[in-house]
């Protein structure tokens, strides 16, 4: 397996001085923003870790390769390439015997951290099940990768792109804990609230290392859900948001927009329709969960 794998040389540094590293999807650079913002928000999202005493490695499939850590030539092609391919668990395997240039989503991103030892992952948001799925069964691989994948995934809960209440019945069903930081409620991304209540609170960064550390003992397949809001300063309106949301799956609709087309369509109308509010605020919460997530790495190293 490891003739697949390749590490950069700050985190094998790392890697070899035990110290915490923190994994970092390349789907959200490739198709969830535009150029060049996302090339900067990778590269300060990086900063953020290592500020905070951990070491980022953002995943990708390069040249036959998993890459775990990407050079800043890497991370410059992954942002502005017109080849990159969104990879789920689905494409994996295709991609890496095709040599082909593949962007890692929430859930091949897990299955590579976890190849890698690596159990904390910093992003946006997760996929979830869509709205409509009755008619479509539109349901992302990330939930399923969440249920068998031993990876913490921090984020600010998911887009109402999705069905929210769907979403997290899903991961009850497949017994992934969804830990609110510092909020009772899910957050929505662009909002802080969803009116979800959530199960499970955590006041600081230790509780989690821990609930983290004391499953990893159990021996509990399965990833953990951080959800960390968007600092209240870079909140969107609600109504605003969710109208501007609203069309954009009445336009995936109506264009006939399906499988793993979706997500990367109504990202783009968003940001297309809020002249760049939305992007604004989608990078300060990948900010912020850098911030978070790094401290939570930290945290957990030294138990
Ligand atoms: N949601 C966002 N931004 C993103 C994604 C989701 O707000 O960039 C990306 C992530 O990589 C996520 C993927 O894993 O979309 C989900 O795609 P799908 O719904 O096709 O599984
Ligand atoms: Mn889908």
């Amino acid at each position: 397996m490891e003739q697949y794998i390749e590490f950069s040389q700050e985190v094998t540094t790392a890697k070899q001085q035990g110290k915490p590293i923190v994994a970092l999807e390349s789907t959200i650079i490739s198709h969830g923003m535009p150029y060049p913002q996302n090339v900067k928000m990778a590269k300060t999202v990086e900063d953020i870790i290592r500020k905070e005493g951990a070491i980022p490695a953002t995943i990708a499939i390069i040249d036959g390769k998993i890459k775990i850590g990407l050079e800043e030539d890497e991370l410059e092609l992954l942002a502005s390439s017109s080849e990159v391919i969104k990879v789920s668990r689905r494409d994996l395997a295709e991609t890496i015997a095709t040599n082909r240039i593949g962007a890692t989503t929430v859930a091949s991103t897990m299955i590579c951290a976890e190849l890698a030892g690596i159990q904390f992952f910093v992003t946006g948001g997760i996929g979830g099940v869509h709205q409509g799925v009755e008619h479509t069964m539109d349901i992302s691989a990330d939930l399923e990768e969440l249920a068998q994948t031993n990876v913490t995934v921090i984020c600010s809960g998911a887009k109402s792109i999705l069905d929210l209440p769907k979403t997290m019945e899903y991961l009850e069903t497949k017994g992934v804990p969804v830990i609110g930081y510092q909020t009772a409620e899910l957050p929505a991304f662009f909002t802080r609230e969803s009116g979800i209540k959530l199960n499970s609170t955590a006041a600081d960064v230790h509780s989690i290392a821990n609930i983290c550390h004391t499953k990893n003992t159990l021996k509990l397949s399965g990833g953990i859900v951080v959800a960390n809001p968007v600092p209240t300063e870079h909140a969107l309106d609600k109504d605003y948001i969710n109208n501007i949301i609203s069309q954009a799956v009445k336009q995936a609709e109506e264009q006939g927009v399906t499988g793993k087309d979706s997500t990367p369509f109504l990202l783009k109308y968003i940001v297309e329709q809020t002249n760049g509010k939305s992007l604004e605020t989608n990078i300060k919460l990948v900010e912020n969960n850098a911030f978070v997530g790094a401290q939570i790495a930290v945290a957990f190293n030294k138990l």
